[in-house]
């Protein structure tokens, strides 16, 4: 056994099954490993920032780590976009970068470079293997670091000889850390205050908003009215028919203000507190309202899900939540294609518990509102505000739930970021329809300008969001990476496109002409 088959039997024995490579010379050993080592499925990507977004879908839909595979110091620089991504959706990845034999590094040969300092600003965990007999326990201490609340990058670097040298064994899977455990002192306080009639709401993030954590809140909220929030760009809810209805923070600052306007009372529950995205002059960065107090249940790194059961024993709410969504499908839209159209068609055609990985962009308002009440499903949203996101992500949430349609609405700019996805998505068959929002612009920026305080555009200007010279053409750029494609320029042929790819299993994708 050298220290690449030590390194890939420790991921297996860790638990990690799936791998996003994008590999080169330094990686030869262990893309060798895949072959004598059995459990950890390859993916090959053909760019970084694919490997990576795929990597954080597949965390935050299996709810445990996936491996990558980079190239030295650029390969690892192609994905830290996605990682970026990844990093605030508390996604657990095990970030696999090689690096030059230890003695090579002296010469400072052409792809010689800082891999740590490329790493540490995404990363929760960073660490050089230099040695053979050292990588399969500095792989254990990867996945443990990935996996420790609330989940995070850790990255290995594994350096070329440590990779060829001889290993002894492979290492066993340690112990996960955390979440840590809430203070029932803490639960008391906030079922005190709870009680007190005061305007509450709870903003819920990560684990709170899906299965029992969502459940358990549902209770909370039975019991004392409180609201029931998420994040706008929360990385992962579950959201539809049947379940827990929660309300999304909206984007805008100002709209956040008036949306949180009386409340007095904030819980956190892994969340942070409301700002706006951006800067604006002279609009508030801190949207929560004055006099308004902040009181944490659980920080990310806790349990809180079982605070929010705890709360709701001690509330002595009901055992089941008293409010849940209603179907409320839309009828089908014909005539003119707009984002509104296609939102409806997405909601009644789309089959229950699909997942959405969605960076629908400008065109998100109309989807997450008739989705809301559409059947149950799952949204993993762009997480950190990097576009280019959604493709990769619809990846890695594909390889994780191979049994549940995938879908992913995008718009046409963040999808020309990481289009390479779609090759993988046909070489893997993944079932997987995507729609590009074709309306040939970079357009929340056009809003952007304004808000800013730019009140002149001039050609030049104009010309930086315009995607019209030349036209991206969706149909030949996916067909040229093997996914089916279509193009749909009214209701009806929409319609008929999304639900004759909702009937297939496999990659599709409809350019919607918005
Ligand atoms: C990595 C990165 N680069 C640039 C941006 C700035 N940016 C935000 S939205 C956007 C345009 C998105 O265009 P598209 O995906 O077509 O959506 P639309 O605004 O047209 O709905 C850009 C360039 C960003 N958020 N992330």
């Amino acid at each position: 056994m050298n220290g690449a088959q030590s390194l890939v039997q420790t991921l297996v024995n860790c638990g990690v099954d799936t791998c996003f490579a994008n590999p080169g010379t330094s990686e030869m050993h262990l893309v060798a490993a895949l072959d004598t080592v059995k459990g950890l499925r390859p993916v090959l990507c053909l760019f970084e920032g694919v490997a990576t977004g795929a990597a954080d879908g597949y965390g935050r839909v299996a709810g445990k780590p996936a491996a990558t595979l980079l190239h030295l110091g650029p390969g690892l620089a192609n994905g830290l976009a996605n990682l970026h991504n990844a990093r605030r959706a508390a996604t657990p990845v095990v970030n696999v970068v090689g690096d030059h034999a230890t003695y090579h590094l002296q010469y400072d040969a052409l792809l010689t470079s800082d891999i740590v300092g490329f790493a540490c600003p995404v990363s929760s965990w960073v660490h050089e293997s230099k040695s053979a007999t050292l990588a399969a326990s500095d792989a254990a201490r990867a996945v443990q670091a990935a996996r420790s609340a609330p989940g995070g990058i850790a990255t290995l670097i594994l350096s070329a000889d440590a990779a060829w040298d001889p290993a002894e064994r492979a290492a066993e899977r340690l112990a996960d850390i955390g979440p840590a455990v809430v203070n029932p002192g803490t639960i008391e306080d906030i079922a005190r205050r709870m009680s007190s009639g005061r305007k509450t709401a709870m903003l819920l993030r990560g684990r709170a908003l899906i299965g029992d954590g969502l459940e358990a809140a549902g209770r909370i909220h039975a019991s004392t009215g409180a609201r029931l929030l998420c994040d706008t760009f929360a990385p992962h809810a579950e959201m539809g028919a049947g379940r827990v209805a929660v309300e999304r923070i909206p984007y805008f600052g100002e709209q956040v203000t008036a949306f949180l306007a009386g409340t007095e009372q904030m819980i956190l529950v892994g969340s942070k507190p409301p700002v706006s995205f951006f800067a604006y002059p002279n609009k508030p960065s801190w949207c929560v309202p004055d006099g308004c107090e902040l009181i944490y249940l659980a920080h990310p790194h806790e349990d809180g899900v079982s605070a929010l059961r705890s709360l709701a024993d001690t509330l002595g709410a009901p055992k089941e939540s008293s409010t849940r969504v209603v179907l409320q499908l839309p009828d089908l839209p014909t005539g003119s294609l707009n984002s509104l159209s296609v939102a409806q068609i997405i909601a009644r055609l789309t089959p229950d518990h699909a997942i959405y990985a969605d960076e629908s962009n400008t065109a998100s308002l109309p989807l997450l509102m008739t989705l809301a009440r559409a059947r149950p499903h799952t949204h993993l949203p762009l997480a950190g505000g990097s576009i280019g996101q959604g493709l990769p992500l619809a990846v890695g949430a594909a390889l994780a739930a191979p049994d549940r349609k995938v879908v992913c609405p995008h718009g046409d700019g963040g999808a020309a970021y990481t289009m390479q996805a779609l090759w993988t998505m046909a070489r893997e068959k993944l079932d997987i329809t995507t729609v590009i929002y074709a309306n040939r612009s970079y357009a929340i920026l056009n809003y952007e300008f304004y808000r800013v305080g730019v009140t002149t555009v001039g050609e030049s200007a104009k010309s930086m969001l315009d995607l019209h010279n030349p036209e991206m053409n969706w149909m030949q750029i996916a067909s040229g990476l093997g996914v089916e494609a279509s193009r749909a320029t009214t209701a009806e042929e929409f319609a008929a496109q999304y639900a004759s790819a909702m009937k297939q299993r496999g990659p599709r994708l409809i350019e919607a002409m918005i």
